[in-house]
């Protein structure tokens, strides 16, 4: 059964390269809402709306489950998406907090995710449960969703985003980083550049890979073994932009499709 996957651009495409990588028999289909990238300074009515389209349009599609794969539309819809789809398995992103403060040693993690992010409840009871101990640093690295849509994921301006954001972390003693939005992990050699090998990186995909083959065997929804890899692209921005992203970041040919949505979003 086919897989839906979405982002408001190509973050999400970190979570689907590992899905594909575990189940690469599963039918995918991705969606980029690259009109409306980035979302992380939106209001969480919009970011809903945002959501709610591109959820319907993935069942349509004949998706059997969703993966929201951007932290910002996780922390402001899943709860409300998981209401109005009661039947859909939806697998959701948040910022892997729960192993950071398992694995640190300093005792001191920072987390890298948008402003909605950290001002949703997700975050907020993730705090609550797992970081009783642990000193939390944030930044929401200003202008970085913007410079993995354009590709530039190794310029001297993507570092230095970087580096004012993860620096005075380290300087704090952070021994150990959350990527709390799917884009950041296209910068992840970046990323460790600047930390250098010391500092524990934790990209949460390969869990959320795991999560969805669990889901799929739940549900009965796992693609037996066959050899034939079908994958679906669509955004609702620039088609040139996206194609071009897909190889760069993906290193995939594909033809993605135009989405129109009408100017309410729906
Ligand atoms: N990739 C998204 C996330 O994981 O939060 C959102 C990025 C954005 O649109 N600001």
């Amino acid at each position: 059964k086919l897989v839906g996957i979405f982002d408001s651009g190509v973050g999400g495409l970190s979570v689907l390269r590992e899905i594909q990588a575990l189940l690469p028999t599963q039918p995918l289909y991705y969606i980029g809402d690259q009109a409306h990238v980035p979302y992380g300074k939106r209001q969480p009515a919009e970011i809903r709306r945002f959501s709610f389209a591109m959820t319907r349009y993935l069942l349509d599609a004949g998706a059997g489950l969703i993966v929201v794969a951007c932290n910002t539309a996780s922390a402001v819809a899943l709860k409300d998406l998981r209401q109005e789809f009661p039947d859909v398995p939806f697998v959701g992103m948040e910022p892997a907090l729960k192993p950071a403060t398992q694995q640190t040693h300093n005792k001191v993690v920072g987390v890298l995710a948008t402003p909605a992010t950290f001002q949703g409840e997700l975050y907020n009871t993730l705090v609550e449960k797992f970081a009783q101990d642990v000193k939390i640093l944030t930044s929401t690295l200003p202008g970085m969703v913007e410079a993995i849509e354009a590709g530039r994921l190794d310029t001297p301006q993507t570092r230095a985003i970087l580096e004012e954001a993860i620096m005075p972390m380290l300087a704090q003693g952070a021994d150990t980083l959350v990527l709390g939005c799917t884009h950041f992990p296209f910068a992840l050699p970046l990323i460790r550049q600047i930390t250098g090998p010391d500092v524990n990186v934790i990209d949460p995909a390969p869990a959320i890979a795991r999560r969805t083959h669990a889901l799929l065997q739940e549900h009965h929804l796992l693609n037996p073994d066959g050899n034939s890899v079908s994958l679906q692209f669509a955004t609702s921005g620039d088609l040139n932009v996206f194609n071009a992203s897909i190889v760069n970041l993906l290193h995939l040919q594909a033809q993605p499709m135009q989405l129109v949505w009408d100017a309410s979003g729906n």
